[in-house]
């Protein structure tokens, strides 16, 4: 018997498969993975690190398409079962807030989240160096930017899907402009998505998992469970070979989200695939979106593989909660609410 729910929408055509007889961890890939291949559309060499939403009866997509000049834009697609994708050639046109054309020099893992009735894109954004750039739309016709919520350099913004004690609430990672060797996550707040603070310490990198040893990332947007808020993120190790990316899982305290309540001490997917060890940066699996289904509680994450491919894993709410209670550790400070 199920005693974890989902707190949000049903949504009963979303990608799925069943556990497969003898699957190793409490997440498991989807079986023609990568469902994104390298040059999937005119100019485009590869497209992985991305989001998705389902959007009036179908899906939609905000892809990191990097160019065949090597630089990172983002790009729409539409699915009809959020597996097979049309990619549109063209970057999405940005306009500012008064309607004038405000391209990114470079985008780059955007996240794709639902509040009320808008649509935010959050991404790292060129703002003298690495920041966190976001945008909105209601209709994935018009895309309009926003005031870049925080100083660089910054990544991995990751937006909650509602208001909590009513603002609207940040992760992000601050970093340096390059590979940045370090890396906790942190929360903002802000009542009217241009002024944000009341940041937060939420999770530190480290404890007894030495593959979130260098540092860590938000993932997808976190999932209201009856647990709290179920958060996918990235945890990266060194090797002498360079950073290996795997997948973690938390959950967050429902009404103060910067309060870890349990974190697991393993990954819960790291590169084991061809698609994952191989490619333009190999060693790489990178959560930025997930789709849910409330009555059934499955979870589809969409991940970028080896910064070359997408792939989608699966999971239930039931299985990973349970995973990452029974695997809990506490990690320094990450249970207080991070004010110093
Ligand atoms: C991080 C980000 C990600 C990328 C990862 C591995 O710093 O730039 O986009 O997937 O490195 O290259």
């Amino acid at each position: 018997m199920d005693t974890v729910r989902i707190i949000g929408e049903n949504l009963p055509n979303m990608p799925w498969q069943e556990k497969p007889e003898g699957a190793v961890g409490p997440v498991w890939r989807h079986s023609d993975n990568p469902v994104i291949h390298r040059n999937p559309v005119k100019g485009v060499a590869r497209i992985f690190n991305s989001a998705v939403v389902p959007f009036e009866g179908e899906y939609v997509g905000i892809f990191r398409a990097e160019s065949t000049n090597g630089r990172s834009h983002l790009h729409m697609g539409r699915s009809k079962d959020g597996l097979k994708w049309t990619i549109e050639e063209k970057q999405i046109p940005f306009v500012n807030e008064q309607g004038k054309p405000f391209q990114p020099n470079y985008a780059y893992d955007p996240r794709l989240v639902k509040v009320e009735d808008v649509y935010y894109i959050i991404w790292c954004t060129d703002f003298y160096g690495a920041a966190i750039g976001v945008a909105r739309t209601t209709d994935f016709e018009s895309f309009v930017r926003l005031e870049n919520p925080f100083l660089p350099f910054n990544r991995n913004g990751v937006l909650f899907p509602r208001k909590i004690n009513g603002n609207f609430v940040m992760l992000s990672r601050p970093s340096d402009s390059g590979h940045t060797p370090f890396g906790d996550v942190f929360l903002s707040e802000s009542p009217d998505f241009v002024y944000w603070g009341k940041h937060r310490h939420v999770m530190s990198k480290g404890g007894q998992g030495w593959w979130q040893s260098v540092k860590i990332g938000g993932g997808p947007a976190p999932i209201e469970t009856s647990e709290g808020w179920l958060m996918f993120y990235h945890g990266v190790t060194g090797t002498c070979n360079g950073l290996v990316y795997s997948m973690g899982a938390v959950i967050l305290d429902k009404d103060e989200p910067s309060k870890v309540k349990y974190r697991s001490s393993t990954y819960v997917l790291t590169p084991e695939e061809w698609y994952e060890e191989r490619g333009f940066v190999p060693n790489v699996v990178f959560p930025c979106a997930t789709l849910t289904d409330a009555e059934t509680g499955r979870i589809a994450i969409y991940y970028g593989a080896a910064d070359t491919y997408v792939g989608v894993a699966y999971t239930t709410a039931q299985e990973i909660i349970d995973y990452v209670k029974a695997t809990h550790e506490e990690v320094g400070d990450d249970a207080e609410i991070g004010i110093m």
